[in-house]
């Protein structure tokens, strides 16, 4: 019997599909969840994966998700709107006691999830690992990074855990996995609508003096809210993390862009609504950031919140 947990992965993006090749070169079991049937119908997906100068072909095994029968552990990589919908799709189908792992830009939800399976086996994870595809299946690994695994209410690592980070690179148990992803959460709330409204790479944020002032501002007003959510130490470094993650991802184009681009709805509501939502609870204002919400929905062909 394999000592490790057999990973079935919902949502074939980029970052679904780089994690199940690191099961997959890892020898571990790992399935892909897909909702079309035909590419389900081979039982595989064929990956080429381009890591700097070398090309892996990978056979992933890849079932439709109304197809699985007993799921032991899950994790889920789509976009954070689809989350509940992508659980609820395969709720009945997970063996008692399987553990779901949650990863998405943005937060808010976990708490939609609890209603749908028990609050003990749900964990959050949040990486600064990169892929895009470049060609439907052409993964290009654009850069290694690290992944942070952790429960909600705190406590120890489950005895899953280390059979997955053996797999999953440089992956680590977070104690205070809400801290490190509101830490993702405001530095992308500082760049990714500004790169969509304004069409732009990551590093011309800081390139623009406009849209550079722009993003101080908006920086600005997440110090406030981080300071009030009770992260004092991070409320002073964020415009610091946001320029660095600028500078070493300059010549990428953010998720929301490429999700305006092609048409297809946003994080926005989990990540500059998420913090305007909070925001309103404490009575802070956040005019910059509120706008960048009404501005990415509208975008969308949504009403303003
Ligand atoms: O996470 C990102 C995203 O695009 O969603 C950043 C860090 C901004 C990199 O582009």
């Amino acid at each position: 019997m394999s000592p490790y947990l057999h990973w079935h992965i919902l949502g074939a993006g980029a970052i679904g599909s780089l994690m199940a090749s690191h099961l997959c070169r890892a020898g571990q079991p790992v399935t892909l969840l897909t909702r079309d049937e035909s590419t389900a119908k081979h039982r595989c997906r064929a990956l080429r994966l381009h890591q700097a100068d070398t090309v892996l072909h990978l056979d992933i095994p890849c079932l439709a998700s109304n197809r699985v029968s007993a799921i032991p552990a899950l994790l889920i990589t789509t976009k954070a709107q689809h989350c509940r919908t992508a659980l609820h799709s395969v709720r009945g189908r997970m063996k008692v006691g399987a553990p779901v792992i949650l990863l998405h830009n943005g937060l808010g939800v976990y708490e939609q999830l609890v209603e749908l399976y028990p609050g003990e086996l749900l964990f959050c994870a949040t990486t600064t690992e990169a892929a895009n595809f470049q060609g439907e299946n052409e993964l290009v690994y654009a850069g290694r990074g690290e992944t942070r695994i952790g429960h909600p209410q705190a406590g120890a690592a489950p005895v899953w855990f280390d059979g997955l980070a053996r797999a999953m690179g440089d992956t680590h148990w977070e104690t205070d996995i809400k801290q490190s992803l509101w830490r993702k959460l405001v530095i992308n709330a500082t760049i990714n609508p500004l790169t969509a409204i304004h069409r732009c790479s990551n590093g011309e944020i800081l390139g623009n003096p406009d849209y550079r002032s722009q993003a101080l501002a908006v920086a600005g007003e997440l110090a406030e809210l981080s300071g009030a959510r009770g992260y004092r130490d991070l409320a002073e470094q964020i415009w610091g993390l946001a320029e660095a993650v600028m500078r070493s991802t300059a010549e990428n184009r953010s998720s929301m862009l490429q999700d305006i681009e092609a048409g297809r709805p946003t994080e926005i509501d989990y990540i500059s609504g998420y913090l305007c939502r909070f925001a309103r609870t404490r009575r802070i204002p956040c005019p910059h950031n509120e706008k960048l919400w009404r501005t990415i929905r509208v975008m969308e062909g949504r009403p303003a919140p």
